[in-house]
């Protein structure tokens, strides 16, 4: 554990044990409870540990976290403004006291740290929400984390660190902040200018940091963060590849990029000292700001959380302090008759501007249009383009529900062939006889194993959907909340597209193929979906077919042509 003096950054506290004294803390930690840590925990855990965190040597107590709350300072009067607490379950927080030592773990199991524990005790979360981030209001990712997702319960205390969690992807480009100051160190830099990012970079940004490097006479550090961003962003794995064929666009010796595991609160303003205050930390000398950096978007209303420049305000007010000097972030745009890039209050009045929102962006990816290669690189398009194939290419779910006999099974076997014959994707048909043979033999009717099973037949849906395959479902599916999960599962892997199949009980029981109406009207059967057990009517379908009024092939042709509709198929 130690503190050592640097040329610029200043001091780091880095929180792990020398090697010996780490082993015997395994040892020792074996008598200890252990907690399981979040991803978001272990995120937290690890800059904590490495000394991006610095001054913090751990999780905040109570009299801290107040005081971080209230003014974005610890007791001590140093500049701190967002809290990193460790959130824990009323049944772990009952079996532990202060002065007793915790395991911190991770997912596996493994020991990355353990904990002296100061402080426990129960956070108002709401008003923590308010004054963190000045709202209560569920549409910003912390709040709704505060609200619908943290433990109940704050541990503070000392860490010592044990071992950094494992992360097998990009190992070359994740560093500790001494293994980054090292880097500047050894390639003679001095000055470093750092850009922060959760989006793939394009032409523009490339601009904006070349002109934000050479404005503060700076090598760039191209340090995005790789923890946890904002529910919706475009993966890691597909940014660093973005990330790494951008970098080749800087002229050469002038840029590093390096991976950040930060979990974001996209809490604006109070974010953006606290990532400036990790830069310093990781030595650079000066950190750009953009417009709205680290903003979580709008709220209920449609207004947003913060003013566009708040952030940069804050970070003036407190520039000094936290001594690392604000690049303000100038917007570049592209002027078309002088084929290059310039900041926009930098245009002469008969320049013509191009300009290509992120809306726009996402829908041409989506529908597989033209990109103009004045916006981005086309390798970068490349590679959002393989990650967000447009809609024909995607996966997609069709899931049948309905009564037994209403004709699910006949459709579904229609609509199966008919993409067979298309031949654009593997289709796979998860009927509900075959699910209940192999995926759900154990269960039976009553609502909590029905609703289980949708639950799984969701599941797999969901896998072949972000695969991008087809899966076909018809199971009867009568509750109305198992189907809306199954929905939220599916859609953030592609389409979904739920058929109510309405043929009537009276048809339905009259065909009565399998016998079932008439076992359930004799008795035999308890529980009967439509006779004595609830069949809650889809609300907004995409699609409702009645088998008494449509052939099986016309039904099937009246998905397809939704399908078709909605972009699926082509
Ligand atoms: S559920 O509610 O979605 O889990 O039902 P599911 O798995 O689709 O049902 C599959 C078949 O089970 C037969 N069956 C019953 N259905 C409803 N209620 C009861 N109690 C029942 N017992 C057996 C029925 O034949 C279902 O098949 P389909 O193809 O719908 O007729």
């Amino acid at each position: 554990m130690g503190a050592f003096k640097e040329p610029h950054g200043g001091e780091l506290k880095e929180l792990y044990l020398p090697e010996r004294q780490a082993d015997e803390e395994k040892v020792k930690a074996k008598d200890y409870p252990s907690w399981d840590l979040t991803p978001r925990q272990i995120c937290d855990l690890d800059l904590l540990m490495n000394g991006a965190f610095s001054p913090l040597e751990g999780f905040l107590g109570q009299s801290d976290y107040e005081s971080v709350c209230d003014s974005m300072r610890l007791t001590s009067g140093v500049l701190w403004p967002v809290p990193i607490t460790l959130d824990v379950s009323e049944a772990f927080a009952g079996n532990i006291e202060a002065g007793k030592v915790i395991g911190l773990r991770d997912q596996e199991g493994v020991l990355l740290a353990t904990l002296e524990v100061s402080d426990i005790w129960t956070p108002d979360l709401m008003s923590e929400a308010q004054r963190v981030y000045g709202s209560q209001d569920d549409n910003h990712p912390s709040v709704a984390f505060l609200k619908h997702s943290s433990n109940p319960v704050y541990i503070g205390g000392r860490i010592r660190g044990v071992e950094p969690p494992t992360y097998y992807d990009f190992k070359l480009l994740r560093d500790t902040p001494s293994e980054l100051r090292g880097r500047f160190r050894k390639l003679g830099w001095r000055k470093i200018v750092a850009f922060q990012t959760r989006n793939p970079l394009h032409r523009a940004h490339q601009e904006l940091t070349f002109r934000a490097a050479r404005e503060a006479d700076a090598n760039l550090l191209i340090h995005p963060v790789v923890g946890m961003t904002k529910p919706g962003d475009i993966d890691h794995f597909t940014r660093v590849r973005c990330y790494e064929h951008v970098l080749n666009q800087y002229p050469e010796q002038t840029t590093q990029l390096s991976l950040l595991n930060l979990a974001m609160r996209m809490g604006g303003p109070r974010e953006t000292l606290w990532h400036a205050i990790i830069r310093k930390n990781y030595g650079c000398t000066h950190f750009i700001v953009g417009r709205d950096h680290a903003g979580p978007g709008n709220d209920k209303d449609g207004n947003p959380f913060y003013g566009p420049y708040d952030a940069q305000e804050l970070f003036k007010e407190h520039e000094e302090e936290l001594d690392i000097t604000m690049v303000p972030f100038k917007m570049m745009v592209y002027v078309e008759n002088k084929a290059e890039y310039v900041a926009a209050d930098e245009t002469e009045p008969t320049d013509k501007v191009l300009n290509l929102s992120g809306t726009e962006f996402r829908r041409r990816l989506q529908e597989g249009l033209d990109i103009p290669e004045w916006f981005s690189y086309p390798r970068v398009v490349e590679e959002l383009r393989r990650a967000h194939p447009p809609k024909h290419r995607q996966g997609f779910t069709v899931f049948f529900t309905g009564l037994s006999g209403s004709g699910k099974s006949t459709v579904a076997n229609a609509l199966m062939v008919k993409l067979l014959e298309d031949g654009s994707r593997p289709v796979t048909l998860l009927d509900g006889d075959i699910v209940r043979k192999h995926l759900s033999s154990e269960l039976n009717f009553s609502k909590e194993h029905r609703d289980l099973n949708i639950q799984r037949i969701g599941f797999v849906a969901s896998e072949i959907t972000k695969n991008g395959g087809i899966a076909i479902c018809a199971p009867i599916a009568p509750y109305a909340g198992a189907r809306r999960l199954v929905r939220d599962m599916i859609t953030p892997q592609g389409g979904f597209m739920e058929t109510y199949v309405s043929t009537p009980i009276e048809v339905c029981e009259q065909r009565d193929r399998k016998g079932l109406y008439a076992m359930a009207r004799a008795g035999k059967i308890k529980g009967f979906t439509g006779i004595d057990d609830p069949y809650e009517v889809p609300e907004n379908p995409e699609i409702a077919i009645d088998t008494s009024k449509l052939s099986a092939d016309l039904a099937a042709h009246r998905i397809l042509i939704t399908l078709e509709k909605l972009g699926y198929i082509r």
